[in-house]
């Protein structure tokens, strides 16, 4: 597309099977789609393509065996052949992407038959778009690259030729659901559920031909805003005729439509509290309109008292989602997903995994996770978030099963796309998506891998230097990040309202739940059943007693789970102060090194790319010494004591 960055399908990427002869065989809308993929890339290239046509000497054979909707897809070459095979439309889009991402490789040598299928069913994107822009949170709510890629003028855009381009990019990286719209339901987006579905219905099918399905966001409280009810109580027989209505004319719009995501009783958007009901009823109530749909509801488990009194130091927001939801397991119906974000607060750059997942077997889970860079730098920072992400995957909340396997509901990320010609805002963001996709797929890939990848695919044929300073900027720009920002779990630390920049008590005395305690003696969060908030006893063992002990909790959530003195040393053998100084220096350093090597790479990198994270580096290293600065000089006042090394600190 004219002017829009191609991100991990540069033309270059279908060289190898440009150049090569292919036979497609089956039919169905997806295979159309696979067709034009790779006849695209013969035009360009000089290969050529048959479709359903004779045995004869070719390259790439790509074939479906059925009329499923299976993912899967098998892969293997031999006598000079190299053959995907699937049973339906999805497994052989995502063979001829896989074919894609092997390049010149998937045509060397043999491979045995290997059998490819992605661990989790549902990887799922989540835009917090708007239709109409918001007055105080824009159209893109936590977004930082441009305008919505759906909604332009209050409507679907007319021209859905990018969206399209958008279903292609998620398709190649493993991802096939979308929900469109924001989760805080606005008057104009709840719309969207009836008369407005037939906007929801075009970008439906600007993403179908890539094998993904639209999902939407609506409001608890649709029975009574648009329905004209009195009530939106989820038992009340007219309201469930009402949601069993309204979703069968989901259903004739969009026949393939997903489902709804659900933000109940949450930041002030409206649940089954205002009738007296658990989540569970309220969630069941749309699972079963949803039902004989074969959709599904998203209930989201981020419920918790956002108007809490800062001087209550037994309320705990952490505690939260665990409190109101483990009590309902086994009530959800089985259409019916609990989505959980990763930690127990809100995306912070260190939080420890979410008790809740592990604690709900009889439930399904989904696992939400943010892409969007809310408090990781809003994509004027470079974090890319794979080890994070893989770290939370792997998580064993005990002994079994790991998180990316306890999600048996999906994995959700929260989108950081918006209209902007690279997609992301910060061209380096693009890394996170892909990631993204790509652990969604398999949850126990190594991230380190798949940033290779995401080089290798973006940036073809790069010389080694580039790929060396790509994943030098990239890999162990979190560990970075987290120096220069809050230390030690302790989270938040971040300007109110729009979360960008530090201000390390600017949500200490605010109804939000994010405090950090600090006084002259220390700082952190007690989280204990000690002496605590109890927080630490809702992890099943080991963790509950690793936690409850500021001699075992590891260093990186220390100040999650405990108050220490400024001199409590760590594991590392620093002071808790000290570590504090110390990576807030490094942090910074490490700013520099990036952007220096960054610059290095200028001839290596289109001007207009290399531009924008130049200039993107330098707001990012501005930023990092403003968090240093206020981070240090804070707690240098606060502890008054002086840094070992004696550096400058205001
Ligand atoms: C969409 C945080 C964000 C909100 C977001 C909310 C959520 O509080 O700051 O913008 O609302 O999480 O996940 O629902």
């Amino acid at each position: 597309m004219q002017g829009v960055d191609p991100a991990w399908l540069p033309d270059e990427a279908y060289r190898p099977i440009g150049t090569r002869r292919t036979l497609i065989r089956g039919s169905g809308p997806l295979v159309e789609t696979v067709h034009g993929e790779v006849t695209q890339a013969c035009v360009r290239f000089g290969g050529s393509v048959s479709f359903d046509g004779p045995a004869g000497p070719y390259d790439l054979v790509l074939e479906l065996t059925g009329d499923g909707s299976s993912e899967a897809f098998t892969f293997e070459r031999g006598d000079g052949r190299t053959t995907v095979t699937a049973s339906g439309g999805p497994g052989l889009l995502y063979g001829l992407f896989h074919v894609v991402r092997l390049g010149e490789a998937a045509f060397r040598g043999s491979y045995e038959r290997e059998e490819h299928r992605p661990e989790l069913a549902l990887r799922m994107l989540d835009h917090w778009d708007n239709v109409a822009v918001h007055p105080v949170m824009g159209q893109v709510e936590r977004g930082y690259a441009g305008g919505s890629l759906f909604w332009q003028d209050e409507r679907a855009r007319g021209d859905l030729e990018r969206v399209r381009a958008y279903g292609r990019l998620l398709a190649a990286c493993g991802i096939n659901a979308v929900a469109v719209n924001n989760v805080n339901v606005h008057g104009t987006e709840a719309r969207l559920l009836t008369d407005r579905i037939g906007e929801v219905a075009d970008i439906a099918g600007a993403l179908r031909p890539y094998g993904i399905r639209a999902h939407l966001s609506v409001t608890f409280a649709a029975p009574v805003v648009l329905g004209g009810l009195e009530t939106a109580d989820p038992l009340d027989a007219g309201v469930r005729e009402w949601w069993a209505e309204a979703t069968a004319r989901v259903y004739e719009a969009i026949p393939d439509f997903g489902g709804y995501v659900v933000k109940a009783d949450s930041e002030g958007q409206p649940g089954p509290f205002a009738y007296g009901h658990s989540h569970a009823d309220g969630a069941n109530a749309l699972a079963a309109a949803l039902a004989p749909h074969g959709g599904i509801v998203h209930w989201r488990a981020f419920v918790y008292n956002h108007r809490q009194d800062w001087r209550d130091r037994r309320t705990d927001r952490a505690r939260a989602a665990y409190d109101h939801f483990v009590p309902l397991d086994g009530e959800f119906a089985s259409n019916a997903v609990l989505q959980v974000k990763h930690g127990p607060m809100d995306f912070q750059v260190r939080e420890p995994v979410s008790p809740l997942i592990g604690a709900m077997p009889r439930t399904r889970l989904a696992v939400e996770l943010q892409a969007t860079q809310e408090y990781t730098g809003q994509q004027r920072h470079v974090c890319w978030l794979g080890p994070m992400w893989s770290g939370a995957l792997r998580f064993r909340p005990e002994e079994g099963s790991p998180v990316g396997e306890l999600a048996r509901g999906g994995l959700v990320a929260v989108s950081n796309v918006g209209d902007d010609p690279f997609w992301t805002g910060h061209p380096l963001a693009q890394a996170n998506l892909y990631t993204f996709g790509r652990l969604a797929w398999q949850p126990d890939a190594d991230p380190d891998a798949v940033l290779d990848e995401w080089i290798r695919l973006t940036f073809p044929d790069a010389p080694q230097r580039l790929i060396t300073g790509l994943h030098a900027v990239l890999d162990g720009s979190w560990a970075t990040y987290e120096k220069y920002t809050a230390p030690l779990g302790v989270g938040f630390m971040v300007q109110p309202g729009h979360h960008y920049g530090p201000s390390v008590d600017g949500y200490e005395y605010s109804p939000w739940g994010t405090y950090h305690f600090a006084d002259r003696d220390g700082i952190g969060v007690d989280r204990s059943v000690a002496s605590g908030t109890g927080y630490a006893g809702q992890y099943a063992k080991p963790w509950a007693e690793v936690y409850e002990s500021s001699e075992t909790c590891p260093d990186e959530l220390l100040l999650f789970f405990h108050h220490v003195p400024y001199g409590h040393v760590l594991k590392s053998g620093k002071t808790v102060i000290q570590h504090i100084y110390d990576t807030h220096f490094e942090g910074v350093a490490e700013v520099e090194e990036a952007r220096e090597v960054w610059a290095s790479l200028t001839d290596l990198v289109d001007p207009a790319r290399h531009a924008r994270v130049a200039e993107r580096y330098e707001e990012q290293l501005r930023s990092a010494r403003e968090w240093r600065d206020q981070i240090n000089s804070y707690f240098l006042r606060k502890s008054g004591v002086p840094d070992a090394h004696g550096r400058r600190i205001y």
